[in-house]
């Protein structure tokens, strides 16, 4: 039986229980940005890790191609309320990006640039112990512009505006760095489940 559409009444037991506070499932997948599209071209693609403004090591779209690939299924929730199930994702865990580039993280934070220059921060532990990706395949299918192709930041744990569409480099960072939400009101660490979407919640 599917579950298509708004019924009034509440949703099942076993949907409550993968809901967070205040979430409400839907069967879509939105699409949510600042602004338009970035154009972005293959050949020219390069993914940069960088300690501060310092470059730690870039990746061409042929280099990352041939690093070793991670799949994560599960669910995703988005700060304007919506959540979806059994999302399934491929790419590169942040984990191998770091042993490619044979470096350890030289600080406790990260911010996440996108090539719009969307900025988001996340502290570099939820990115490593398989806990985030790189991702570049959604559902079996390369993963749209829309939804941030080629390659787009997936930290599923944390509300979705942290996962990065578009992704062109992560950037370690010696504090805490707020990134373009965080700014303008959006909690520094986004987590669903505590229903962090504010500062001070
Ligand atoms: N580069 C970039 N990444 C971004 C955004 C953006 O504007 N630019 N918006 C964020 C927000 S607020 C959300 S909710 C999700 C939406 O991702 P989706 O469009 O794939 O659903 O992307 C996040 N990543
Ligand atoms: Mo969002």
């Amino acid at each position: 039986m599917s579950t298509r559409g708004f019924t009034g009444r509440p949703p099942p037991e076993a949907t409550r229980t993968r809901l967070p506070p205040g979430q409400t499932r839907t069967e879509d997948f939105p699409v949510l940005q600042i602004g338009p599209n970035p154009r972005i071209d293959l050949e020219t693609w390069c993914f940069t890790l960088r300690a501060g403004s310092r470059p730690l090591k870039s990746w061409s779209w042929t280099a990352f191609e041939r690093l070793p690939r991670t799949r994560w299924a599960g669910d995703i929730h988005c700060v304007t309320q919506w959540s979806k199930f059994d999302t399934r994702w491929e790419g590169v865990s942040v984990d191998d990006l770091l042993a490619d580039a044979g470096v350890e993280a030289p600080t406790a934070y990260a911010l996440a640039e996108g090539y719009d220059d969307y900025t988001t921060n996340v502290p570099f532990a939820d990115l490593t112990g398989g806990r985030a990706m790189v991702a570049t395949h959604y559902d079996g299918a390369p993963l749209s512009l829309d939804h941030g192709g080629p390659a787009r930041l997936l930290v599923p744990h944390l509300y979705f505006w942290k996962s990065a569409k578009w992704l062109k480099g992560l950037r370690f960072t010696q504090k805490d760095e707020g990134g373009f939400w965080e700014m303008r009101g959006y909690h520094m660490y986004g987590d669903p489940w505590r229903e962090q979407r504010f500062t001070g919640d």
